[in-house]
């Protein structure tokens, strides 16, 4: 089953009140083919063949809702050419279920500001993309000094954290269980989730890596029984703010074990269908040839993500 391409832009503990502000400016500039733009291109393209042998006046209006795609303007078209002669408001809705279909056409894009920055970001953002906290408390508020609850995100309206990023695993000392828990949490309270797994240099050497992530993923299955609002981030430690990427080939072996994992611990469909995406200096240069391979359904995206370079990134994707 084709999964839709994610990508999300973490911003980290970076910028201040100016440099945010230039960034989601320099995102709402950019010209990226979004859903609706992908639906406009259909509709000429659906026009385009209904006058090659309609010779009337037809409107095909594509609605593109949540993750459409009106790719089937060839199939409508033929219903409607017993109507030819006449003027045709043609409908098309297309159900979330097509997308996979072309999810380059359709990536989702989730950018994720410190948290001070989110209610700026989320009411200024462009309404195509999507905002990530980077982090929450594992369970509901209370006396949590300095932390920030799931349930304060989704009453800001925020739809989305990233959790069990590795520098907060080393530097915060986020155990696999405490990441599940966490996982469990936000998914209770509507949030989608971006869990972060991937090992470290050391363990990559001494031969442990898929164990280690096997370890780290189920401890999120062991909490979690809907896997529908999880993306798992695969992100090898040694390749995070290193400028030392992950071969396309090391990603994709990492992430068709990850899928299989998934497939004989969890299930078929929750394996089908669970985006996994990679992180650990994904940038315009390199983003292309990872994204080719077969089990990579998306990046996370750390200093480029800071950069116009971005935009270069979601463009080159879409
Ligand atoms: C990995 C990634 C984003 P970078 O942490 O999560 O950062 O692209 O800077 O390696």
């Amino acid at each position: 089953m084709a999964r839709k391409f994610f990508i999300g832009g973490n911003w980290k503990c970076n910028g201040t009140l100016e440099e945010v502000k230039k960034i989601v400016s320099m995102l709402n500039e950019a010209e990226i083919p979004s859903e609706n733009v992908v639906g406009t291109q259909i509709l000429s393209l659906s026009l385009l063949i209904s006058g090659l042998h309609a010779g009337c006046n037809f409107i095909h209006i594509v609605l593109v809702s949540d993750a459409v795609a009106g790719i089937f303007p060839l199939i409508f078209d033929v219903v409607s050419r017993p109507f030819v002669g006449c003027n045709f408001v043609h409908i098309v809705l297309v159900s979330d279920a097509v997308v996979g279909i072309f999810p380059f056409f359709f990536a989702e894009v989730v950018v994720s500001p410190p948290f001070v920055f989110l209610p700026l970001v989320e009411s200024s953002l462009r309404p195509d993309f999507q905002v990530a906290a980077q982090n929450c408390w594992v369970r509901k508020g209370g006396a949590f000094t300095g932390e920030i609850s799931a349930e304060m995100l989704v009453n800001l309206g925020i739809p989305c954290v990233i959790l069990g990023h590795s520098e907060r695993r080393s530097l915060l000392n986020e155990s696999n269980e405490f990441v599940g828990d966490k996982v469990a949490h936000a998914l209770s309270v509507g949030l989608k989730v971006i869990a972060c797994i991937g090992e470290t240099l050391q363990q990559r050497e001494s031969g442990s890596t898929m164990a280690v992530v096997a370890a780290q993923t189920k401890a999120i299955a062991d909490k979690v029984s809907n896997w529908a609002n999880v993306v798992l981030a695969y992100e090898p430690v040694w390749a995070i703010g290193t400028g030392k990427v992950a071969t396309p080939g090391q990603a994709q072996e990492v992430h068709l074990e990850l899928r299989k994992w998934l497939h004989d611990s969890v299930g078929a469909e929750v394996a089908a269908t669970t985006r996994i995406i990679y992180g650990g200096s994904v940038n315009g240069a390199n983003c292309r040839e990872l994204a080719a391979q077969p089990d990579i359904d998306g990046f996370l995206v750390g200093g480029a993500s800071l950069k116009p370079e971005f935009a270069d990134i979601i463009r080159s994707l879409t």
